[in-house]
């Protein structure tokens, strides 16, 4: 809840939506190499939020022209991978709707600022939702959406001058709409025997907090003038020979040469090719296994890609090495296979989400949340409801934890959500999506969006489109997204490859009758399944508890009731699973925070782990199930639950 002025929103309307960037170039992770640098900038941001009425003082005073902590007046310091709103004691400010402002000043290395073949580029890991970026007080960039990275090539600016510093400046503003993902709306509270003249709230349509600001990492890198932009890897396999196809695109030049070689992890090359484009073969191929399928899981080769550019002065280099994992994906009617093999996805829904980092990245938290992964015994999760850091897509690839994918469309309930203007922009983020995360062997499904209103008459054409648009986008690997409406109307389904259905039976309806779950569970499957012939997967199941809260005989919101619930739902899973459901991912790996309702008590308690990743009685229970799953249904390499767990490379 928020409070301006009546024309706070519309002064904002003509900034945010005129300008957003059409899709140019790669988006390879800046990795260091022998031709690249990379310098975190970490640590504290100055942070000024525009408390004014209309939330433009900043543009019109030009907060960008002059180091923000010249004017301190109700400015102050944050760490920038953190979420404003849990940092101060202010209730005003944590539920503020606007622009806020962040700036670094970020000493740079002399050779950046002065050496014409080197490159010097700004990325920024996240901006929750709209960022305008400055630098030295020039306008570089602007990103509309909150979960993927941007980036701007900033080398003019840094080498124009005497300056052996840049001082950065990004403006970020929270506020959604209709057409934003996730959607959002501004209500004005026009009574004003109940509400101050110019009250308005941000209404939303989806169960989590709306943290915004820099989540994830920002970080200056370089690379040659002439540089590797952008690499696209696909895997196969033929017999035992593992099939790598490859293709790389260059900026900068025309002229020049590329070699490609394949490292194991022993160091050896093991192919080798040149050219744009290829075709690398590896025999006898360790292959990428999921966690808990293969005693040796998640094989990783190195990609290493040498450009070599004739330029005037001399050659120029660039090497950049990414991480590969040859495996296959595909879908019957009836089962997911990885490698050939049936695949049961085992596993979790997660939130980025913490106390007091909000939706900020953290290593620590990170670590954390792989353990308890690991300790569960889950081979699996959904990146609900939004893109993850490009740092956990790399621990799933790492440990392999197989992700299924997810862009952020949740909450899409409008029917002005399901305009041409919203399409376009969902178009925009799945190519952006497929972008950055392409070439992760975790990934294995992409999911355009959760519960949408799929039953609205305009959702089939959007669904068909988004989902048509994604296959020509990445055509190695399916597409779902998750459903929770009625299997005779959702018009969305028939494009998905994989059925996602949500369903809390006996807590959102029946409350307290565990003794319906079966019957409605078995009906849930046998109408999808009779419908469209196509594998399932329980994509959210779950009941709140209180951790500490008992009752017994199982009552709402005690352990012993979550316990139960999911119990319940096991016994179907466990029949059904011998048919057609492919997966089970329990709602939700920890409980997070949303806003405040009369339904939520500090936010959502459906964690199986409390938001502090404590474990609740739930937990166990799943954990005894998980192991047993991974015994019985890695069914090609028996007791790989005794032989797997324990020895990983987690620091437990
Ligand atoms: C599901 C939503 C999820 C919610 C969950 C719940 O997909 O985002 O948090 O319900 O109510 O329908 O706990």
């Amino acid at each position: 809840m928020a409070r301006g002025q009546a024309g706070a929103w519309a002064a904002l309307g003509p900034l945010l939506w005129g300008c957003a960037l059409a899709l140019q170039g790669g988006m390879l992770y800046p990795r260091e190499s022998p031709s690249r640098e990379r310098k975190d900038l970490d640590g504290l941001w100055s942070f000024r939020a525009d408390f004014s009425d209309n939330r433009h003082q900043g543009f019109e005073q030009q907060w960008y022209r002059r180091p923000l902590r010249e004017d301190m007046c109700g400015s102050g310091e944050k760490p920038h991978t953190s979420s404003a709103p849990d940092l101060g004691q202010s209730a005003e400010k944590r539920t503020f709707v606007g622009w806020v402002w962040y700036e670094r000043e970020a000493a740079l290395p002399q050779r950046w600022t002065q050496d014409p073949d080197m490159r010097v580029v700004l990325r920024i890991g996240s901006a929750h939702y709209y960022a305008i970026v400055w630098v030295n007080g020039v306008h570089v960039a602007e990103h509309e959406g909150g979960h993927l990275p941007f980036e701007v090539d900033i080398s003019k600016l840094v080498q124009s001058g005497p300056l052996s510093s840049c001082r950065i400046t990004i403006a970020i503003n929270n506020t959604l709409t209709p057409h934003t993902l996730p959607p959002g709306t501004i209500h004005y509270l026009n009574d004003t025997s109940k509400y101050p003249k110019g009250y308005f709230v941000q209404d939303t349509t989806f169960d989590f907090f709306n943290y915004a600001g820099l989540h994830r990492p920002v970080l200056l890198y370089t690379t040659p003038t002439v540089y590797i932009d952008d690499i696209t890897v696909t895997t196969g396999v033929d017999q035992d020979t593992g099939l790598v196809n490859y293709q790389v695109s260059v900026q900068g030049s025309e002229h020049f040469q590329l070699e490609v070689f394949l490292w194991d992890e022993e160091g050896r090359i093991v192919a080798k090719g040149t050219g744009s484009r290829g075709q690398l073969q590896v025999p006898s191929a360790h292959l990428w296994w999921p966690y808990l399928m293969h005693k040796n899981p998640a094989y990783l080769y190195s990609l290493e890609v040498r450009l070599t550019a004739q330029m005037a002065s001399g050659p120029m280099f660039d090497i950049y090495t990414l991480p590969v994992g040859i495996r296959t994906v595909a879908v019957t009617e009836s089962q997911f296979l990885i490698n050939g093999k049936p695949f049961y996805f085992h596993g979790v829904n997660k939130h980025e989400d913490a106390d007091i980092r909000g939706k900020g990245f953290d290593w620590s938290l990170l670590i954390k949340d792989f353990n308890l992964l690991r300790w569960l015994g889950a081979n699996s999760f959904r990146t609900s409801h939004y893109p993850y850091a490009e740092e956990v897509m790399q621990l799933c690839d790492r440990y392999g934890i197989v992700v299924i994918d997810e862009c952020p469309g949740v909450g899409i309930v409008l029917p002005e959500s399901y305009s041409n203007v919203s399409l376009r922009h969902h178009l925009e983020v799945m190519e952006e999506l497929v972008r950055r995360d392409k070439n992760h062997p975790a990934v294995v499904m992409w999911s355009v969006a959760n519960e949408p209103a799929s039953t609205l008459k305009p959702a089939g054409y959007y669904f068909k489109t988004v989902i048509s648009h994604t296959k020509t986008l990445d055509p190695s690997r399916p597409v779902t997204f998750v459903t929770n409406s009625n299997y005779a109307k959702d018009q969305g389904v028939p494009y998905v490859d994989v059925i996602c259905v949500n369903s809390y039976f006996s807590w959102y309806h029946d409350y307290g009758h565990l003794e319906l779950i079966q019957l409605q569970l078995k009906t849930q499957f046998e109408n999808w399944y009779g419908t469209y012939q196509k594998p399932i997967i329980q994509s959210e199941y779950g009941a709140e508890a209180i951790p500490g809260l008992h009752h017994d005989p199982p009552l709402m919101f005690t352990e012993e009731y979550q316990r139960s619930l999911l119990e319940q739902y096991h016994l179907v899973l466990d029949q059904k699973r011998k048919e057609y459901v492919i997966g089970e991912l329990i709602w939700n790996f920890a409980d997070f925070m949303t806003n405040q309702s009369p339904q939520r008590v500090l936010g959502n308690k459906k964690g199986i782990f409390t938001r502090q990743r404590q474990p609740k009685s739930a937990a166990f229970l799943l954990r005894e199930r998980y192991r047993k799953l991974a015994n019985e249904t890695s069914n090609h390499y028996s007791g790989v639950t005794s032989q797997c767990l324990g020895n990983g490379p987690f620091p437990f």
